[in-house]
C-alpha cells in the first residue's frame, strides 16, 4: 500500500476484515514490526479519536510517534501556488510537506474540506499535495470528502454485531447547528458500497451526496419507511453538496432527530454515530444511551482499522 485515502486502498474488504480481527484477538502479535520507525501525525483540524487511536495502534506495533497540530505552534501554512507571501503566512506547504518527510516513515494527515469552494474540496488539494510531495507514504485521517479509517472500523463494528447475513443499512441525515463536511457519509458509503448489504440512504430534498458514492444504496426520502426493518442506523449530519447550495445548512428540522419513536420503527437495530455527537439534536439522550447503541464499541474498533492499516504500511516499508 503506498496510500490509504479510500475504500479501493485496502483492496478485498472480506480480508481486511478478517485481519483486523485477527489482530483485535491479539494486538500485540506484531510489537517488533515499527521498531525505529516512525510515524507522523498532522492536524489541520481537531480531534479525540482518531489521534488517540491511531496513536495507540501504532504504540501496539511499536512504532514511535510524532504529533503536530499544524494550528499550534507551527509556522501558518500557505497553501495555494503563486501567491506573493506577503500576507500572515511566513511557511508554503510545498517547502513544509517534504521537511516534514525528513523525520519520518509514515504520514497521516487529516484535513477537512473548506465547504466554500467544492472543486477545490473533491480535488482533495491538500492530501494530494502531501503524497507527491513528503516522499513518504501517506494515510488519510479524514480528508475532505473521505474518512476511511472511520468507515473500516464502522465495518468491522457491523460484522461484530450483525445477526444476519445480509443486514439492512440504513445511513440517515440528522439536524446540526453548523456546516460539517461531506467526508463520513461519502466514506460509509463508499465502504458499504464494497458489501452486499441492502443499504439505504435518507436525507431531506437538497441533501443528495455526489452519485459516485451513492452507489448502488436506495435513497428514501420518507425516513419513517426508510427506518422500516432496518438492522442498523447510522446517523450523520452532512452539508449540501450540490450546487449553488454546497456547504451550506439548508434545515435544523429536529424531526430527523433519530429518538426511540424513529428507532421503535426498526427491527431492533443497532444505533451507530462516529461521533463526537451533539445529544438532542443528532439523537435523542435515550437512543444513545440504551443498549442498542454502540458508538462505543464503534470508537474502540477505531485502534483497530488503524492497526490494521500501520500493520500493512510497515510490511512494505
Ligand atoms: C467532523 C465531520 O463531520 O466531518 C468530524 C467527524 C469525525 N465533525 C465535526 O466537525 C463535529
Ligand atoms: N470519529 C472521529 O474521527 O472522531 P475525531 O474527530 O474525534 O477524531
Amino acid at each position: 500500500m503506498k496510500k490509504f485515502t479510500c475504500a479501493d486502498d485496502i483492496g478485498d474488504i472480506r480480508s481486511a476484515i478478517d485481519e483486523a480481527l485477527e489482530i483485535k484477538r491479539d494486538r500485540f502479535a506484531h510489537c517488533d514490526l515499527g521498531k525505529n520507525r516512525t510515524l507522523l501525525m498532522i492536524f489541520f483540524n481537531s480531534s479525540l479519536r482518531t489521534r488517540l487511536s491511531t496513536q495507540k495502534a501504532a504504540i501496539n506495533l511499536g512504532m514511535n510517534v510524532i504529533v503536530l497540530d499544524v494550528n499550534q505552534g507551527a509556522w501558518k501554512l500557505e497553501t495555494e501556488r503563486g501567491v506573493i507571501m506577503d500576507g500572515d503566512k511566513p511557511e508554503h506547504l510545498l517547502e513544509a510537506i517534504p521537511v516534514m518527510g525528513c523525520y519520518c516513515d509514515l504520514i497521516g494527515v487529516r484535513s477537512f474540506a473548506g465547504l466554500k469552494d467544492k472543486a477545490e474540496d473533491y480535488e482533495e488539494r491538500v492530501i494530494e499535495q502531501f503524497i507527491r510531495h513528503s516522499g513518504r507514504p501517506v494515510f488519510s485521517m479524514e480528508a475532505a470528502t473521505r474518512h476511511p479509517l472511520q468507515s473500516f472500523a464502522d465495518l468491522i463494528t457491523i460484522e461484530e454485531f450483525k445477526t444476519v447475513r445480509r443486514p439492512k443499512i440504513v445511513m440517515t441525515w440528522a439536524p446540526h447547528p453548523r456546516a460539517l463536511p461531506q467526508a463520513v457519509p461519502n466514506s460509509f458509503a463508499e465502504w458499504i458500497n464494497k458489501t452486499d448489504y441492502e443499504f439505504v440512504i435518507t436525507h431531506p430534498e437538497g441533501y443528495e451526496l455526489d452519485p459516485k458514492f451513492v452507489g448502488r444504496a436506495k435513497v428514501e426520502y420518507d425516513r419513517d419507511k426508510a427506518f422500516e426493518g432496518a438492522d442498523f442506523i447510522y446517523a450523520k449530519n452532512w452539508s449540501a453538496y450540490n450546487d449553488p447550495n454546497y456547504g451550506k445548512v439548508l434545515s435544523t428540522d429536529r424531526r430527523w432527530t433519530v429518538d426511540s419513536d424513529a428507532m421503535a420503527l426498526t427491527d431492533n437495530a443497532y444505533f451507530m454515530h462516529c461521533l463526537p455527537v451533539r445529544r438532542n439534536m443528532i439523537v435523542s439522550d435515550d437512543v444513545i444511551e440504551s443498549d442498542r447503541s454502540i458508538v462505543i464499541a464503534e470508537a474502540a474498533n477505531r485502534e483497530i482499522s488503524a492497526q490494521t492499516v500501520l500493520k500493512r504500511f510497515l510490511q512494505e516499508l
